[in-house]
């Protein structure tokens, strides 16, 4: 059966210093406008809504070895890692909603804390594996793994902001799913580590239904582990998440994407989820803010238990006539 009844938190992290295109910020709180309370209520645990994170503004923030703001991104990512630890240890199932996508360095870093041998899987059409050695903008939503991995390590200059952190996860507890714009040290690092991912492309010829299940098999078949799902909204194509700051055309369905979150969800194995890189200021008009958010909220409702088929959970016997 699924996961014993459990609670859902919801961590809001309007930060944006990751990359250089404001508004990504106010990603929390689309979401939240987009009904996500009210949709997670519908479903089968207590939930609590833990409000948005205070990162407050580190004002001398030269650029270091290229990286552009990296202690506004080291800190935010030290308040994230300590924010999500505490809500993980308190026996929550805790849902993050970015921001951009360096987040991820404290809510892995933190979810790790709590569960050391926890597997990740990445959706987004970027590997967000640059190191700051390789990275060709300075951004560091394009680096988070790199800082997450422990065989990188000895690749990775001592940036300002980040003396807290420390790898937790190995090369092989990671899967990518939907990437399609890697740069070239990216691919280098993926081949050279032995990542496992599935492109675009491996989608078109495996089918999203093979994907998962070899996604899944490569990262539970020897043992039962904490799930961390890191969504970046751009994973979809970008007809259906168009109020994102590095839309790549050749997406995910709307259907491939719920199946993945379903797939996940039926482990009962999630553990922490991200839901980043909705950026409401970067659409054409209200209706695209609109279909990108209330796509953020359709996936993290199926990643907790929303289902294609209903469910029976308030109603145990069909009504009778009255
Ligand atoms: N690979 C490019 C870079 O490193 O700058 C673009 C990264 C975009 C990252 C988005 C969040 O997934
Ligand atoms: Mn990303
Ligand atoms: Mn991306
Ligand atoms: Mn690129």
């Amino acid at each position: 059966q699924h996961s014993r009844a459990k609670s859902v938190a919801v961590l809001g992290a309007p930060f944006s210093r990751g990359q250089k295109r404001r508004g990504v910020e106010h990603g929390p709180k689309v979401i939240r406008d987009a009904g996500l309370m009210d949709r997670l209520s519908a479903l089968d645990y207590a939930i609590h809504d833990f409000g948005d994170l205070n990162f407050h503004q580190i004002e001398k923030d030269e650029p270091y070895m290229g990286v552009n703001s990296p202690r506004n991104v080291g800190t935010a990512n030290k308040v994230m890692s300590s924010a999500v630890s505490r809500a993980v240890g308190a026996g929550h199932t805790l849902v993050m909603l970015g921001g951009d996508h360096s987040l991820a360095i404290g809510s892995v870093g933190g979810h790790a804390q709590q569960c050391p041998d926890l597997c990740l899987i990445w959706v987004d059409a970027h590997a967000d594996i640059n190191t700051p050695m390789t990275s060709p903008s300075g951004n560091l939503h394009g680096q988070p793994v790199s800082f997450i991995l422990k065989e990188l390590q000895d690749k990775m200059p001592d940036i300002p902001g980040f003396s807290w952190m420390k790898p937790v996860l190995s090369s092989t507890d990671l899967v990518y799913i939907g990437l399609r714009d890697v740069d070239p040290g990216e691919y280098h690092i993926l081949k050279n580590l032995g990542v496992h991912y599935f492109t675009m492309r491996d989608i078109d010829r495996l089918g999203i239904q093979r994907v998962m299940e070899v996604t899944l098999d490569h990262l539970l078949a020897r043992k039962q582990r904490p799930i961390h799902l890191s969504f970046d909204i751009d994973a979809f194509d970008p007809s259906l998440a168009p109020a994102t700051g590095t839309p790549v055309n050749g997406g995910l369905t709307y259907r491939e994407g719920i199946y993945i979150t379903e797939e996940i969800r039926n482990t009962g194995l999630l553990s922490v989820m991200d839901l980043v890189e909705v950026n409401p200021m970067l659409a054409a008009n209200r209706e695209a803010v609109e279909a990108t958010s209330s796509l953020a909220v359709d996936v993290i409702a199926s990643a907790l238990g929303q289902t294609r088929e209903g469910a029976h959970a308030s109603i145990d016997e069909i009504p009778a006539v009255k």
